[in-house]
Order: C-alpha cells, then sequence, then structure tokens
C-alpha cells in the first residue's frame, strides 16, 4: 500500500478504518467525502477513498467491513497502515465489550505494533447515545501508555466531531510519518 514521492518520504498516509459492522464506517466515509447522504448497504469487502485532510495532508481511507465473518478479514489490511481509525457505535451499549475485545485483538496483531489509533464514539446525536465519558471508562485506553491514541465523539449522520477527528488524525500522523508537515 501507499506510495513515495520525489524525497523518499510517504505521500499518503494509510488510514485503515474497522469497527464492528452497522458502526457507521460507510456512512462516516461518505460524509468526509462530501457525498450525499444515502442508505448504506452493510460493505461486504472494502472501500477505498482518498481523502484531504486539513493542513496539506493526503489521505488513503480504507473502509473494511465489520460483519462477524468479515472480522478476520482485518489483518489482511494492517500492513502499512499509518494510523487505525476503530469505530464504536455509541448506541449499541449491548455490544460495547465484543467492540472493545475486537479492538484489542487488533492492536495486538505484529503489524500494529506501535501504531497510533484513534477510537470514534459515532451516533453522538442519538438520545440513547453513552456518553463520551462513560465509554472512555470502558474502553480501558489508559493501559496503552507506550502509543499515541485519541478518543472523540462524532456523528457521522450530522457531520459534528468530524474536523476535530481529522486534527486527531493529523496529530496522530505526524508522530508517524513524513506526510505531516510541522
Ligand atoms: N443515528 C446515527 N446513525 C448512523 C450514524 N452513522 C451511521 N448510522 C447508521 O448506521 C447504519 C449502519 O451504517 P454503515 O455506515 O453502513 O455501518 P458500517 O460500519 O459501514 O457497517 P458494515 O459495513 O456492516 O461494517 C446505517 O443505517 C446508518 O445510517 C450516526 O452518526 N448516527
Ligand atoms: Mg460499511
Amino acid at each position: 500500500m501507499g506510495s513515495v514521492n520525489s524525497r523518499g518520504h510517504k505521500a499518503e498516509a494509510q488510514v485503515v478504518m474497522i469497527g464492528l459492522d452497522s458502526a457507521g464506517k460507510t456512512t462516516l466515509l461518505y460524509k468526509l467525502k462530501g457525498y450525499q447522504l444515502v442508505e448504506t448497504l452493510p460493505t461486504v469487502g472494502f472501500n477505498v477513498e482518498p481523502l484531504e485532510a486539513p493542513g496539506h495532508v493526503s489521505l488513503t481511507m480504507w473502509d473494511v467491513g465489520g460483519q462477524t465473518q468479515l472480522r478476520a478479514n482485518w489483518k489482511d489490511y494492517l500492513e502499512g497502515t499509518d494510523v487505525l481509525v476503530y469505530v464504536l457505535d455509541s448506541t449499541d451499549e449491548v455490544r460495547l465489550p465484543e467492540a472493545v475485545a475486537e479492538l484489542m485483538e487488533v492492536l495486538n496483531d505484529p503489524h500494529m505494533a506501535s501504531v497510533p489509533f484513534l477510537v470514534l464514539a459515532n451516533k453522538q446525536e442519538a438520545p440513547d447515545a453513552l456518553p463520551l465519558l462513560g465509554i472512555r471508562d470502558r474502553l480501558g485506553l489508559e493501559r496503552f501508555q507506550d502509543r499515541s491514541w485519541e478518543l472523540q465523539a462524532c456523528s457521522a449522520l450530522t457531520g459534528a466531531g468530524l474536523p476535530e477527528a481529522l486534527q486527531s488524525l493529523r496529530r496522530l500522523l505526524k508522530s508517524r510519518c513524513h506526510c505531516v508537515s510541522t
């Protein structure tokens, strides 16, 4: 994955987005691209789109299907990842432990050693969404002292929190590759 510019630096950052089915990954990708919102279908395989983030950061964003039988394929996308984006459905309290367990498994993959990650607590505009602080406590991310991570609330539906999510991505990429200038 990826390309190299004339100075031998990576020209685009590789961002891999995963999370349980129905977390809102495809909706998020399309919202970031500025596409008209349409009702999505569960992703079988992946979607990939180039994306320009603030500060002239070029991203290639991979959106990988999250249905149970597809999760074994996640590891095929991890090599060469500059930042992992993990999307949570903030309204799905029942499956929060499952979402956390899947995240932990991915973070243990050898290709993910020292890769920074961004957790997006999506669907925050929904009345039954768990508040961000509650989600933070349930994730227990404080145990990851040895790598960079951020947690951000957002709504792929309204777009709230997405500019902040892109800023988080930029900060996390800074520590990772030469595609972000100071
Ligand atoms: N209320 C609300 N619904 C959302 C939001 N984001 C996505 N959804 C809805 O959640 C459902 C699933 O969204 P998708 O984007 O297809 O989910 P996904 O994570 O790509 O799912 P898979 O492709 O199966 O892994 C759709 O009905 C979306 O409209 C959000 O921010 N708020
Ligand atoms: Mg999808």
